[in-house]
């Protein structure tokens, strides 16, 4: 994020952890977040020699988690959005970064990752900060995959049989929200004799679990807190934090379309066109 905004967009400030100034004439600025930004800069060098790390984001669940990974590593980055619902992602040149034509997708130096879980995996072990110890290496893949491959997939096919298919398909729907659910109870099941997902301190996998688990009643029901209580716990815990208050506010310096109408449907659900 850029260090110098307004004050309006520093959720900080609503949260009561940064201080506002108008030490720029008339501009409302966020002081803290220039002090901030100023130490980065000191400690970095000039961004000719570093070249800042792009993080190519939407406003949906898949960027959430690394937008939060990127703020709690206090990793310096440029959020470049792309706007899915106007079909951004399948632009020739977005795909020679992520071939997948979807968000997230970093680019750091020299290196692309794409797929959320890649990236968060690769930002841990660069930056070495939110990696569990050695120790529970067996746990952190475990629980890093049992997302990727399980929670992640089945919470967005709930999503899209509920809320987005164009007809409303029984089978689909139970199918999804019954994984979906089930899902949830294992980590809940797991939460329950655990403080955080691996190895007993926060780590980037639980993060890697927030950025789904934030949007669980539009996945499970309203009713998904009361079932789920130690989820519900965790995910408090961390949307609690600096951190993911200024990841939830990155999406405010943008402009993302929000109607899902028949051009979005046709940018997101390919199949639909055919
Ligand atoms: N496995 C991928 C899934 C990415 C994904 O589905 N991203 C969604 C946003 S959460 C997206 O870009 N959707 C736009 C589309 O499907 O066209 C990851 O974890 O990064």
């Amino acid at each position: 994020m850029s260090g110098l905004h307004p004050a309006r967009l520093c959720q900080q400030i609503v949260a009561g952890w940064h201080t506002k100034t108008g030490i720029v004439s008339d501009l409302d600025i966020c002081h803290t977040c220039i002090l901030e930004q100023s130490l980065k800069n000191l400690f970095l060098g000039p961004k000719g020699d570093n070249p800042v790390l792009k993080f190519y984001y939407s406003p949906a669940p898949n960027p959430m988690k690394v937008a939060l990974l990127l703020e709690e590593t206090g990793t310096e980055y440029e959020a470049v959005p792309v706007d899915t619902r106007k079909g951004e992602q399948h632009d020739p040149e977005f795909l020679k970064i992520n071939p997948n034509a979807k968000l997230p997708a970093i680019v750091d130096g020299d290196t692309r990752v794409f797929d959320s879980n890649a990236i968060m995996f690769y930002l841990a072990e660069k930056t070495g900060r939110f990696m569990p110890a050695d120790k529970h290496r067996g746990d952190m893949l475990s629980w890093l995959m049992f997302i990727a491959t399980g929670l992640g997939p089945y919470s967005g096919q709930a999503v899209h049989f509920k809320h987005f298919a164009p007809e409303k398909l029984s089978y689909a729907i139970d199918r999804y929200q019954f994984e979906a659910e089930r899902h949830y109870g294992i980590l809940n099941d797991h939460l329950s004799a655990n403080q955080y997902m691996v190895g007993g301190e926060y780590s980037f996998v639980d993060m890697t679990l927030w950025g789904w688990v934030r949007a669980a009643p539009f996945v499970v029901g309203e009713e998904v807190w009361e079932k789920f209580p130690n989820v519900k716990r965790l995910k408090d815990e961390i949307s609690a934090r600096p951190a993911a208050i200024r990841a939830e506010a990155i999406k405010e310096q943008h402009t993302f379309k929000s109607e899902m109408d028949e051009e979005a449907r046709g940018h997101m659900f390919p199949h639909t066109k055919k």
